[in-house]
């Protein structure tokens, strides 16, 4: 009986080494074979040299929309406040895995795209999340009723075939990306974040830290086998980490990961600076050792009711550690008191231009022209 059993399990090890092979070949031919271009090799370089430079500044949805206006031709909160555009111009996917035209915040994917474009033109920088719908339950990202969304579209799930064909509308919409000489646009990606708060289905009491790296596998692998060559990698977690342990317990592996980061908001000033210094001072250790760059890939304080908040709080904690970029979420066009960028006479707005002219900040013109020196 004894014997049995030992032979089950040498069988069964047998089987699980030759598995865990074929997935580490896999691996392997998805990075022989899929080089990645010129450019997304050059953005790479340029995301990990930045702190030699400054911190670049960045908004999501920037040019799309902002406080009183949608859809004006090169628009910017931003810019209108201190006459440059973000550095880093951040966008969403949300409901291009349906095939909508549309995405979750209602703009169409061909603004995106035409806007990302003309981005890559200013010299600046794209980076992409993605609000995918439940795939489970037809809900939004916030829809964290069913545990087993996550198991359900990996190899072998119920949804596995559906969600290998949403990765798909992904992949095309990255391959669009193309200047008018053909020119890919190399984009930071940054799926599946925030994931250690459990508000979306990805989410840490969603899925297991084994199942939430097998998510990040299938979106790489799938990517990969699609050719697609122009993308960077972003990890990005939620709450602040108490440990470089703790912070990579679910991170996917150096192979796939090219930026480390996290997203954290103010609420109370005193927090959101302790928050800060300590998930810095661990980013900075693993950015290190592991060889990646770093940025604060979401911040902000909604409505940013302190008119000094931009050179009082967030620069001085951001100077003291080898950041690229900082990205503050969006101003809703759609949703009273949701904006985390100052507008034309918003509180924060003098002092934002103090925060545009401080040497350590790089907007999309010093990035151009780092780039060009
Ligand atoms: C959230 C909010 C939502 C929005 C989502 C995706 O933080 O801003 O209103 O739909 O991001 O942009």
């Amino acid at each position: 009986m004894n014997r049995l059993i030992k032979v089950y399990a040498a069988g069964f090890i047998l089987v699980a080494g030759l598995l865990s092979c074929n997935n580490a070949g896999k691996k392997q031919q998805n990075k022989d074979n899929l080089k990645r271009t010129p450019e997304t090799e050059s953005m790479l370089q340029t995301l990990k040299n930045m702190p030699k430079h400054g911190i670049m500044f960045g908004h999501h949805d920037d040019p799309l929309y902002g406080i009183g206006w949608e859809g004006d031709e090169g628009r910017s909160d931003v810019k209108s406040v201190c006459g440059d555009y973000p550095a880093v111009m951040s966008f969403d996917l949300g409901r291009i895995e349906l095939g909508r035209d549309k995405s979750l915040d209602k703009i169409p994917f061909e603004k995106i795209r035409k806007e990302i474009i003309a981005q890559y033109h200013r010299g600046g920088i794209n980076t992409i999340s993605w609000h995918l719908d439940n795939p489970v339950t037809g809900g939004d990202s916030w829809d964290v009723s069913d545990t087993t969304v996550v198991a359900s579209v990996l190899p072998g799930g119920v949804n596995h075939a559906k969600f290998l064909t949403w990765l798909d509308y992904v992949a095309d919409f990255m391959h669009s990306l193309q200047t008018e000489d053909g020119v890919k646009v190399p984009i930071l990606f940054r799926p599946w974040h925030e994931h250690t708060g459990s508000w979306f289905w990805w989410g840490q009491n969603l899925c297991s830290a084994e199942e939430y790296k097998a998510l990040w596998r299938l979106t790489y692998d799938r990517l990969c086998e699609k050719k697609v060559n122009n993308l960077l990698y972003a990890y990005s977690p939620g709450s602040e980490p108490n440990s470089p342990a703790e912070y990579l317990e679910r991170y996917p592996g150096d192979d796939i990961i090219d930026l480390i980061g996290f997203d954290c908001y103010q609420f109370d000033q005193a927090v959101y600076l302790e928050q800060m210094h300590k998930s810095l001072r661990i980013l900075t250790e693993i950015a290190q050792t592991h060889n990646k760059a770093m940025a604060v890939t979401e911040t902000g304080y909604e409505t940013i009711p302190d008119p000094v908040w931009w050179t009082e709080v967030l620069l001085p904690v951001l100077k003291e550690y080898p950041v690229s970029y900082v990205v503050v979420w969006r101003n809703a066009r759609e949703r009273e008191n949701h904006y985390y960028a100052p507008y034309p006479g918003q509180v924060s707005a003098p002092d934002f231009v103090t925060f545009y002219e401080d040497p350590v900040t790089l907007f999309a013109a010093d990035v151009k022209k780092l780039k060009s020196d």
